[in-house]
């Protein structure tokens, strides 16, 4: 069976973005795959975290994860904190990798805009640290948001670099995404990528109430015509939401709400969003108190630890370490 790989950071509270552009998909194909899935701490601190909160979040994280439907005997889920290889694989791989490389990295442009002096060299280099994640399991898919594409380019072209002066190492990695869905916008700035940092999100364990009301309050267009038109960011943003959480074609939801107005349309597609995401918030508060999820990270931790240090050991030996 073919390996996938991904990640998601405990950095915030995940979000519907997080949940239709990689979770959903994750939990789609956990049977046809051999899955790999990190809550990515180390990625997290690339920005400052309070410890009690970060503590908490990774494990809310995992969660959820399980709570949308990972499951833990046919996928592993740990954390990358708990398999020290992946740092120490992200040391060798940055003394394989041009700074202009990393330099071209659009997000690392983005997150630094603005904030000069308080911008971590962790930051700079976490395509360094995804690299590894990625390379340390002979990772054939890696299924993420389309903000994270150019992230698993470079995590290829490292891999052809190395394998290019040592032999074939690593194996080159391949990105999918999954659209639509692959970059669900904020509500409020439609013109933005729904993120954590953003107070633009649904997160997933938003209440109804809460869910309701920032659908309602959602910017969309004076147009009031309800079509699926990617020039009028908002009203499509919406739409996709709704095709995503609905399953109905976007041509069927057209026809639905050709004779009715954005308000309306805002009522239905809050509804959808709760119908969904109720059982998931259910779920996850069940296995918050069965206490299963340290368990399970630990467990995950002890699987994955044996294939990272083999695949650290073959690289140490091959350039002449120790
Ligand atoms: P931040 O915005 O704070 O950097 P994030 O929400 O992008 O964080 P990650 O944990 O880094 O969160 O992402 C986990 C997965 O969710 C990745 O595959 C990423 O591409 C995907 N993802 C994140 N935001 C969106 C979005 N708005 N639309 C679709 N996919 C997304
Ligand atoms: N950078 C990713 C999270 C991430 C990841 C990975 C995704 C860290 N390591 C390895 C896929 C594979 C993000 O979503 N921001």
């Amino acid at each position: 069976m073919k390996k996938v790989f991904s990640g998601i950071k405990p950095s915030g509270d995940i979000h519907i973005g997080n949940y239709l552009g990689a979770i959903k998909g994750w939990v789609d194909s956990q049977d046809d795959f051999d899955n790999i899935f990190c809550i990515v701490d180390l990625h997290a601190i690339t920005v400052q975290q309070d410890p009690k909160i970060l503590k908490e979040k990774i494990r809310e994280t995992a969660g959820l994860l399980l709570a949308c439907g990972i499951d833990s005997e046919k996928s592993v889920l740990f954390v990358q904190s708990h398999i020290s290889a992946h740092s120490e694989l992200a040391w060798i791989l940055n003394c394989f990798t041009p700074m202009g490389w990393m330099q071209r990295m659009t997000q690392f442009k983005e997150k630094s805009e603005g904030q000069k002096d308080k911008v971590s060299v962790g930051l700079f280099d976490y395509p360094a640290l995804m690299s590894a994640d990625i390379l340390l399991y002979d990772t054939d898919i890696v299924p993420v948001g389309e903000d994270q594409t150019q992230h698993v380019e470079l995590a290829r072209d490292i891999a052809k670099r190395f394998n290019s002066i040592y032999g074939q190492v690593f194996n080159v990695p391949k990105a999918v995404v999954t659209k639509p869905g692959a970059r669900i916008m904020g509500l409020q700035k439609p013109e933005n990528k729904m993120s954590k940092g953003g107070s633009d999100t649904i997160g997933l364990l938003d209440s109804a109430d809460d869910i309701r009301k920032k659908i309602a309050s959602a910017v969309t267009d004076s147009d009031n015509e309800i079509k699926f038109d990617s020039n009028r960011a908002g009203i499509y943003n919406l739409l996709t939401i709704y095709e995503l959480f609905s399953g109905l074609d976007q041509g069927e939801i057209e026809k639905k709400f050709a004779e009715k107005g954005y308000a309306d349309f805002k009522k239905d597609l809050a509804e959808v969003v709760v119908v969904d995401l109720e059982p998931i918030r259910e779920k996850y508060n069940d296995i918050k108190e069965s206490g299963e999820i340290e368990k399970i990270l630990e467990k995950g931790a002890d699987k994955v630890r044996p294939i990272a240090e083999k695949k650290l050991k073959e690289v140490k030996n091959i350039i002449g370490l120790g």
